[in-house]
């Protein structure tokens, strides 16, 4: 199987035009955020089979992520809830190069995601199963969601990736740190910076990150790819040490990078390449998430790596 399926909240993400502080009133455009949803995206645009599962109010907010999810070739394991919204997310430009941004979903419908919404087939059938520590953060049926999906991928040999993305608008560190441990100690793969390291090891910054991976690496999965922003990665691959620099682009909007990371990641490890090259497409589409405002729809599709892996290439 190869396949990789995911589960998370996905939002309607209003967007300001230009800088500006969001109390002033500006125009919004209305697009599609979430961490695991833009990983399904990555995905698909690689051309690799993905499904993301999820829960979605009954709204034109629900039919727009449905819709956009779609579009770009995500397989849909939805649940619409008649009895709450979407959620929402606000990005709003402070800056010309910084970005905040405001959560709308406590009470959402994709915060009561729970286990009975979880395919069985399709998380037992697939080749990978992504999650990330945003989902568990959100109810504690969300959690049970989660730990549902681990179990099935467990018992039918899948491969669990996870992304720490620690959250701290959504709860605190310990709080994350003690719930997470387990799934860290559960995973296959693990993706985390090194403050979200942090929650579950000593990490020493001005010590070589590799010993952070392996650190992280002791606690379980057998691959631990450390993110290090402008400073590229390090990974411990089966006892492994590989590093990867980043790409130097210039940055329009951030958010939304580590999901490409790990999305590149992922299709390498699909494809059967070996850690270097999944690290080298992991920063890749780290670096095109980058140079487009949005979470996801600047990632690249394959005619565009084959064409360039440089987000930045001019045809001439
Ligand atoms: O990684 C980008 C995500 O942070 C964004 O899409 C919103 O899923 C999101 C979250 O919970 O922060």
């Amino acid at each position: 199987p190869e396949g990789v399926v995911t589960l998370g909240e996905s939002m309607g993400l209003l967007v300001t035009r230009g800088a500006g502080p969001l109390a002033r009133g500006a125009q919004l455009t209305l697009s599609v955020a979430g961490a695991e949803s833009n990983v399904a995206v990555a995905l698909a645009r690689l051309g690799v089979p993905v499904t993301w599962i999820g829960r979605l109010g009954i709204d034109a907010v629900g039919d727009v992520v449905r819709r956009e999810l779609g579009a770009e070739g995500v397989d849909l394991a939805v649940v619409r809830d008649p009895d709450a919204p979407t959620g929402l997310l606000i990005k709003e430009r402070r800056s010309a190069t910084s970005t905040r941004v405001h959560y709308h979903r406590s009470g959402s419908a994709g915060s009561r995601l729970e286990p009975a919404d979880v395919p069985v087939d399709a998380v037992a059938g697939a080749g990978i199963l992504h999650v990330t520590g945003i989902t568990p953060a959100l109810s504690a049926t969300a959690a049970s969601a989660v730990e549902r999906a681990v179990d099935v991928a467990k018992a039918a040999g899948v491969l669990i990736s996870f992304d720490v993305n620690h959250r701290s608008k959504l709860w605190g560190s310990k709080a994350a740190a003690a719930a997470l441990a387990p799934l860290l100690a559960r995973s296959d793969v693990v993706f985390a910076g090194l403050d979200e390291a942090a929650l579950f090891v000593d990490v020493d910054p001005d010590a070589d990150p590799a010993e952070t991976a392996r650190a992280l690496a002791r606690l379980g999965p057998a691959q631990a790819v450390v993110k290090l922003g402008s400073r590229g990665c390090v990974a411990v691959v089966d006892d492994a040490v590989h590093r990867q620099e980043a790409m130097s682009v210039h940055v329009v909007d951030p958010v939304g990078a580590g999901d490409a990371f790990v999305g590149g990641y992922l299709a390498g490890l699909v494809a059967g390449d070996e850690p270097a090259a999944r690290l080298e497409l992991a920063v890749t589409l780290g670096a095109y998430a980058c140079t487009v405002d949005g979470d996801w729809e600047g990632l690249p599709f394959r005619a565009d790596l084959a064409a360039a892996t440089d987000p930045e290439h001019v045809d001439r």
